[in-house]
């Protein structure tokens, strides 16, 4: 120990635990007889009191929380997480995913992705009824329903429309949409439907339609397939449609008539059986943090489930981590111990698809020993 001065300045300790954050029972620090430049050796330097440490909670939800980790088969959805649909697309940003979708176009009617929506336009430049049609299907088997929004549609001519159809092959398939006919032929917009079991066909007009914007869902249950109109089922089919896929189409009736279609938020029913969401990994600021309990919120429908893993790291990177360990709801003894990263795991399962389980947060407490007290001396006063 060296000292250079020969008045004592006037010192001002500052006793600070850096690690961990202030405890409930504080240590005490004492500096004797500091002077500037001093070295402080453990003589100079008493911790009197019960350095215990103090307790942490991580608290996680919302779509701040949640959003900032990995998802995997699930959908944030009001801040909750959520199994997705087994088919879905809100066409939202402005690149037609055609990993998802074929898309057929003849006459001068176009699909385009813009605006988060699907634009289904043109003018029919054959001379057949189907020649301006434009047709977009999914690659995927749609489950147990099918669903889109029709933001708007129009048209000039001497007949357009456009439809949701689940569609099997040429010979099993159901539609329901718009269909506009010139007052020779009933006159109108009209909500139709139309289904061809085995070959055969029929159709038929179901209402005026009242405005523009509807949503179309066709759902199948056993031996039957309902159609909807807003919610609500407007026409049943007895069929059943095997491995069925979507369609979303547009068509006009001859040449030179016109038609604009808006769709949006097209869906299928159902869930993905599994889906999983990682998070970011939590600083705890502690060299070996010890895990107290994990927790979390969350609703599962019959036949659902919601598992959650905790694992650690000594890095931030999560490079070499600790293994998965699966933790119940509330435990609280024989938890892994813990690195100073922290991050977990939760696994959305809903094996036969009928409902989703919700997450709706993660809390996970743990306890952060003393291993370090740092102090720094202020001569600024
Ligand atoms: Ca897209
Ligand atoms: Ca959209």
């Amino acid at each position: 120990m060296h000292r250079t001065s020969a008045i004592a300045p006037t010192l001002v300790a500052v006793a600070m635990m850096v690690l961990p954050a202030i405890a409930c029972a504080l240590p005490s620090v004492s500096i004797m007889e500091p002077r500037q430049g001093d070295m402080l050796t453990t003589s100079d330097v008493m911790v009197s009191g019960d350095a215990s440490g103090s307790d942490a909670e991580w608290r996680q939800g919302g779509p701040v929380d949640f959003g900032e980790g990995v998802l995997d088969g699930l959908v944030l959805d009001a801040g909750r997480l959520l199994l997705k649909a087994p088919f879905a697309d809100d066409f939202d940003d402005n690149s037609l995913a055609t990993a998802d979708w074929d898309l057929y176009e003849s006459g001068g009617v176009t699909s385009v992705e813009e605006g988060r929506a699907l634009h289904q336009s043109g003018t029919n430049r054959a001379s057949d009824y189907w020649g301006g049609r434009t047709l977009l299907v999914t690659k995927r088997t749609v489950g147990s329903s099918i669903e889109a929004y029709m933001g708007s549609c129009s048209g000039t001519g001497t007949g357009w429309g456009a439809a949701l159809i689940m569609y099997q092959d040429e010979a099993n398939q159901v539609n329901i949409g718009l269909n506009y006919d010139p007052p020779a032929w009933g006159g109108g917009v009209w909500v139709a439907y139309g289904v061809v079991k085995g070959g055969v066909q029929s159709t038929g007009a179901l209402s005026l339609a009242v405005g523009f914007s509807h949503t179309f869902k066709i759902a199948q249950r056993a031996g039957a397939v309902d159609m909807y109109l807003d919610g609500t089922v407007v026409k049943t089919a007895s069929l059943t449609l095997a491995g069925a896929n979507a369609k979303l189409v547009a068509v006009t009736r001859a040449y030179g008539d016109t038609v604009d279609v808006e769709w949006d938020n097209v869906r299928s029913g159902g869930y993905l059986p599994t889906g999983t969401f990682v998070s970011e990994a939590l600083d705890t600021r502690a060299v070996d943090p010890v895990l107290r309990r994990v927790d979390w919120n969350a609703t599962m429908p019959a036949g659902t489930e919601v598992r959650i893993e905790v694992r650690s790291c000594g890095s931030p990177d999560m490079s070499s981590p600790a293994e998965w360990t699966r933790v119940t709801k509330g435990q609280s003894s024989s938890l892994p111990g813990a690195l100073r990263y922290l991050q977990y795991r939760a696994t959305m399962l809903s094996p036969a698809g009928l409902a989703t389980p919700s997450l709706e947060d993660v809390t996970i407490s743990y306890g952060k020993p003393v291993r370090k007290v740092e102090v720094s001396l202020d001569q600024s006063s």
